[in-house]
């Protein structure tokens, strides 16, 4: 039998449409499919939860591919590397309390068992706006990343979510969005703090800390959240970045 063209774009766009329209309305929708959102949205779904994430490239994975520098290797510590391996992720004990994993490895592994743990991850769809309801954030307005790359005049779309979470690492996109339009953050000073420059030691541990309900529906984690409350970079070490989105995961568990 030969192959129909016609029946291909059939099942390409039957599919997608099956699938888009079953995420008009979730538990959670995830803005980023950097390690931080990943994770995050990988613990919701595993936990039961409908889980969306939205993710701006073509590739999930945001700035992990790259270890550091491009050398394809990220460093975590003891208390994060089982955030790695629940995710078949081989690591490799360096001594002293670090451990190593290969980049490449790592991310494509934590992507994976994001979507079999059920997560449903759109790539090439960017946020662009939040649904304000009641004074809560309470969904997503979306839109092809083509369409904002090319400047379009095209009017979104927008999908429900019982709560949402800002991923989009060091640009804090949704915050920013949220600052201008909805109303103060609930940073000391209501604004979006200024990012600091790089302390490993002080920057791991803000970003746990900082993990949290920035906005009444909206939670930061990852990068996103140093961004957001003005703490400290801290380069090729991502324990922190796994432990924010465990950690965000378990503060929307118990709200939902
Ligand atoms: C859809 C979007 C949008 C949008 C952006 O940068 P990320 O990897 O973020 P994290 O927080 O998971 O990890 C941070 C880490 O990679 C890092 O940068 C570190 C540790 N830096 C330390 C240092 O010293 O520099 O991923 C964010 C993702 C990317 O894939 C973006 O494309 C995506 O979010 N994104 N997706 N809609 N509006 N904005």
């Amino acid at each position: 039998m030969g192959i129909d063209d016609i029946v291909v774009t059939r099942t390409i766009f039957d599919r997608f449409s099956r699938e888009f329209k079953d995420c008009f309305e979730v538990d959670v929708a995830v803005a980023g499919g950097g390690p931080a959102g990943l994770i995050a949205a990988k613990y919701l779904s595993i936990a039961g939860k409908k889980v969306v994430l939205f993710e701006r490239k073509l590739s999930i994975g945001g700035g992990m591919w790259g270890g550091g520098m491009t050398f394809p290797v990220i460093v975590v510590q003891k208390e994060s590397k089982y955030l790695l391996e629940e995710s078949n992720i081989k690591v490799t004990n360096e001594g002293d309390g670090y451990y190593s994993a290969d980049s490449i490895e790592a991310i494509t592994k934590l992507c994976s068992s994001a979507i079999d743990g059920g997560v449903r991850i759109f790539n090439t769809i960017s946020v662009e706006d939040v649904i304000l309801e009641k004074k809560k954030v309470n969904g997503f307005v979306i839109n092809w990343s083509a369409v904002e790359v090319a400047g379009l005049h095209v009017d979104p779309l927008s999908i429900r979510a019982k709560y949402c979470i800002d991923a989009t690492g060091h640009p804090a996109e949704i915050c920013n969005i949220v600052r201008k339009k909805c109303g103060p953050l609930s940073t000391p000073s209501g604004e979006l703090e200024c990012e600091r420059s790089m302390c490993a030691d002080i920057g791991e541990k803000a970003v746990v800390e900082n993990t949290k309900e920035v906005f009444p529906g909206l939670f930061v984690v990852g990068m996103c959240a140093n961004a957001v409350y003005g703490s400290q970079r801290m380069g090729p070490i991502f324990g922190g970045m796994l432990l924010s989105g465990k950690k965000a995961a378990e503060l929307i568990l118990k709200k939902l």
